[in-house]
């Protein structure tokens, strides 16, 4: 069966704090309805805002609820990352991530290739490769993830199939994970090894309900639930998908996850995002 993996939300304090007692109730949730996997820091999770410390603070309350974890870690200073990689040695997890090294414009594919050879040698866990070109500005193609040599898996995020099947084409011994919500179903339909859903903080019922209809093969009631996951993606996406995850947190699943760091800005007009979630919301329940 597909895994379920939800790259969590990291709860803030208005004051700008990482609120580790919210992240805990959130995730003690998540694993509640079932969830099988826990990504820390991820996007969702704004990894990039976060410190070191405070990215290892974020990995030890998680920790105190469950060791289904892979670890982010990626970075802009090699040092970081492999001394971050290197002290989740005490935690028995199922894994570090990193992003590639973004923002330098024109990343030579060597660079990143030694990053991640240089991330493998320091990480007392498995290494798997977070690939999100649109976030990155570096798409790490198939052949490149194999000359690495030393990845786990890949959990990839882009709108076109094609891609994460390509991985899984050239690397089969591989896990090869979707990140992107709205290819929840067709990922799963064609044996990848699962998904890293955003959606999954706030509707991971229908994460459950798609991997379940799938397994019973009723690809066409499947459709009809990721019909509501894009129509909730687009939702999110129109009010700032990256502030609008905590709203919908506390809408369908009622319980309060902080608000975002600047510079994401909390939701400004949110009554209106929660009544045209309304009609939506009935929707959800009706296939919980
Ligand atoms: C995905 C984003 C993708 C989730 C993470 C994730 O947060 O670490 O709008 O499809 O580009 O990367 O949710 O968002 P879209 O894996």
């Amino acid at each position: 069966m597909p895994d379920i993996i939800v790259p969590t939300v990291t709860p803030f304090t208005p004051e700008g704090k990482v609120d580790l007692e919210k992240l805990k109730e959130h995730v003690t949730h998540l694993v509640r309805k079932g969830v099988d996997v826990i990504f820390l820091n991820g996007t969702t999770g704004m990894g990039p805002a976060l410190s070191p410390e405070e990215k290892l603070a974020v990995l030890k309350s998680v920790y105190d609820v469950t060791n289904r974890v892979i670890f982010q870690v990626g970075g802009l200073n090699l040092y970081d990352v492999v001394k971050l990689a290197r002290e989740s040695k005490d935690f028995d997890i199922v894994g570090v991530a990193s992003y590639p090294p973004y923002y330098f414009p024109r990343m030579r594919e060597d660079w990143v290739l030694r990053y991640f050879r240089d991330l493998c040698a320091a990480s007392p866990h498995p290494v798997y490769l977070y690939n999100y070109p649109l976030a990155t500005g570096f798409d790490v193609s198939p052949a490149l993830a194999k000359e690495i040599g030393c990845l786990k898996g890949v959990k990839d995020t882009t709108q076109d199939l094609a891609h994460p099947l390509s991985l899984k084409r050239v690397l089969p011994d591989l896990k090869v994970y979707t990140g992107a919500d709205t290819l929840v179903l067709p990922s799963m339909a064609s044996g990848l090894d699962g998904v890293v859903s955003a959606l999954g903080n706030y509707a991971p019922e229908l994460l459950l309900r798609v991997r379940n209809l799938v397994n019973d093969g009723k690809l066409r009631e499947a459709v009809e639930v990721q019909q509501v996951i894009a129509e909730l993606i687009d939702l999110s996406r129109k009010y700032g998908s990256l502030a609008a995850n905590y709203v919908l947190v506390r809408e369908l699943q009622g319980h309060d996850v902080g608000v975002p760091r600047p510079p994401v800005y909390p939701v400004v007009d949110e009554a209106r995002l929660r009544s045209e979630l309304e009609p939506l919301k009935r929707r959800v329940e009706s296939l919980k």
